[in-house]
């Protein structure tokens, strides 16, 4: 379909998501596009409302494209009088697409989209037949926003990492998988550094630096101006506390430093749709640099402020207690806007109980925003996020769902209590019924 479109001369018209994910499937798709001369309108979104689905349908455009979203909604893209191509990964319903639509998602093939493939994979799927293996990366760095690429690419990730190895413009080596090596002072680096979780360290400036001095290495200066025998004693160190922290690293040579390294490429995105700056995002995947890269460097360091500010206040108040979940709510302007990546974080830093999913809940004027994440081990026991908050926030007349492992909702502010109460005893439902 896509092929026949680009042919025709077609003008299309790309919706994506506003995160590190959905920002790297609209590169794939603008990248492939913009290759073929083909004309096209992006806009990148938070989320995809049924009024959106129901005003694009008088848009004037030959070919929609969704990517790490829509597949909810294919009941409407089938009476849609254009032709549409869902690349998605969040779970689906039983709506079958008719012949306008093009519909990809592994759970339609029994594949896990929590962890085997993102949406900027599906978006990839999409284009990969057009002679774009050379665009792989951004699968890849779409798994890393969406946290599937840490421990190890696995299922079609590993496929498409495939790709881009044999294409050229991924390599892969061992290093200690430590941030911004080349930018910021050591003890930044390690505070930085989230993924693999540090514990002491991840999100704690002065954890770091007391680390740091007590091993005699020097705080201030950047990894890469350590000695090799003072990167090996950090590195020995960092082991002890994680032996994660050492392993394969994924990089594009081609690439300016910043960017280089696909897990730090995908944190900049993230903290380019954070902060609703997606365009500077999308237009960094289509190749600006210079300016568009200092502002994407100021943003990062705000954006990591604020988790690490969010995960203080974690360590200060820690989570409301449930049966089955524990909850964390706020109001401040601050701790809402990264209230998802804390609530993770907090769990991977063991700063919050491991064994009970967190929902976090940010007040947005009359409705709260939800992001529930769990473990891959609560996972195995049974809980399934997307489901209960799918279920537990229509009840309550909002909305819901996603993956089992990570989801989200919106849900009107009188219901803040009945909602978390119902969320605890569906939990407690899956894991008693698995
Ligand atoms: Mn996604």
């Amino acid at each position: 379909m896509l092929k026949e479109h680009i042919e025709k001369d077609s003008v299309i018209r790309l919706i994506s998501h506003n995160d590190a994910d959905g920002i790297s499937a609209a590169a794939v798709i603008a990248n492939a596009l913009k290759e073929e001369d083909v004309q096209f309108h992006t806009t990148i979104i938070p989320r995809l409302k049924e009024d959106m689905v129901n005003q694009l349908r008088s848009e004037k455009y030959d070919l929609f494209i969704f990517s790490d979203m829509g597949s909810p909604f294919i009941k409407e893209f089938n009476t849609y009088k254009h032709d549409v191509i869902v690349a998605d990964h969040h779970q689906v319903n039983d709506t079958e697409a008719e012949s306008n639509v093009v519909h990809i998602n592994p759970h339609l093939f029994g594949i896990d989209g929590s962890k085997d493939l993102c949406g900027a994979g599906s978006a990839y799927l999409a284009v990969r037949d057009l002679d774009k293996k050379h665009l792989a990366h951004f699968a890849l760095i779409g798994a890393f926003g969406d946290m599937q690429g840490q421990g190890g690419f696995t299922g079609v990730n590993s496929t498409i990492l495939g790709d881009a190895m044999e294409s050229g413009v991924v390599e892969i080596h061992e290093g200690l998988k430590i941030v911004s090596k080349a930018s910021e002072p050591i003890f930044k680096s390690l505070a930085y550094t989230f993924s693999p979780p540090l514990p002491g360290i991840s999100g704690d400036l002065e954890g770091a630096q007391e680390f740091l001095e007590k091993r005699g290495l020097s705080y201030g200066i950047k990894f890469t101006d350590l000695e090799d025998e003072e990167k090996d004693l950090l590195k020995d160190a960092l082991i002890e506390i994680n032996p994660d922290i050492f392993g394969d690293c994924y990089t594009v040579p081609k690439e300016v430093p910043l960017l280089r390294d696909l897990e730090e490429y995908s944190y900049i995105l993230d903290a380019c749709g954070k902060n609703k700056k997606q365009g500077l995002g999308l237009s960094i995947a289509l190749g600006e640099k210079d300016q568009a890269l200092d502002a994407a460097l100021r943003l990062q360091r705000q954006y990591r402020d604020q988790i690490v500010r969010g995960l203080e206040w974690i360590k200060r108040e820690g989570a409301q207690q449930l049966n089955a979940i524990q909850y964390l709510y706020s109001e401040d302007k601050v701790l809402k806007s990264v209230m998802g990546t804390i609530a993770s974080i907090g769990l991977s830093v063991e700063l919050l109980d491991n064994s009970k999913p967190v929902i976090g809940l940010s007040r947005l004027h009359r409705d709260i925003k939800i992001s529930g994440r769990t473990t891959r081990e609560m996972v195995d026991r049974g809980v399934n996020l997307g489901k209960a908050l799918q279920d537990s926030s229509n009840n309550f007349n909002g909305t819901g769902g996603g993956h089992d492992i990570a989801a989200g909702a919106m849900i009107p502010y009188e219901a803040k209590d009945n909602f978390l109460h119902l969320v605890d005893e569906m939990v407690e439902y899956q894991l008693n019924n698995d």
